[in-house]
């Protein structure tokens, strides 16, 4: 059985697609689901979808993923550049974790630039909308193959 991913989101993410449309879009949390899972599929793996909007939360999830799943893809939205906690849950677990911002972060405010994930990650997909998601999955579905996971 091919390793599973998890799919891990952060605050306020719940709000896709209702608010702000100029920066996130109009594409709700439900659509990058449906996104994840179609990904997923394609590649014949599993993935648990989840979001929170508390810190502690997140990091319940991630020490749970240990043992449960192969792999972490994260959008810890404003706790990305923030949360020291969270960045050494994801450390602690020792599974590939991919960064995903459905916004390029680089191109918004300065402290914004900063990512306590990004020094935990694999890599960071960013800018490109809710399609980053499908790519993260893309790239730990072969970063798992290639480890035979
Ligand atoms: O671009 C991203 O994906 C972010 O992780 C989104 C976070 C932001 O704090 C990060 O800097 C970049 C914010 C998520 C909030 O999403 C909303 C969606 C609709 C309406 C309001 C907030």
């Amino acid at each position: 059985m091919p390793a599973s991913i998890l799919v891990l989101n952060g605050p306020n993410l719940n709000l896709l697609g209702t608010r702000q449309p100029d920066v996130y879009g109009t594409t709700t949390l439900a659509d990058v689901e449906a996104i994840c899972r179609a990904a997923a599929a394609r590649a014949g793996r599993e993935v648990a979808f989840v979001q929170s909007n508390h810190e502690g939360a997140l990091i319940d999830a991630v020490h749970a993923a240990r043992g449960a799943h192969g792999a972490i893809v994260v959008n810890a939205g404003a706790f990305t550049h923030t949360s020291i906690a969270l960045m050494d849950a994801l450390s602690s677990v020792d599974l590939p974790v991919a960064e995903v911002h459905l916004s390029n972060i680089h191109r918004r405010e300065a402290f914004r630039h900063t990512s306590y994930v990004s020094l935990v990650a694999v890599g960071m997909i960013a800018g490109f909308g809710a399609q980053g998601y499908a790519l993260a999955i893309d790239a730990l579905d072969a970063h798992l193959a290639a480890a035979g996971r």
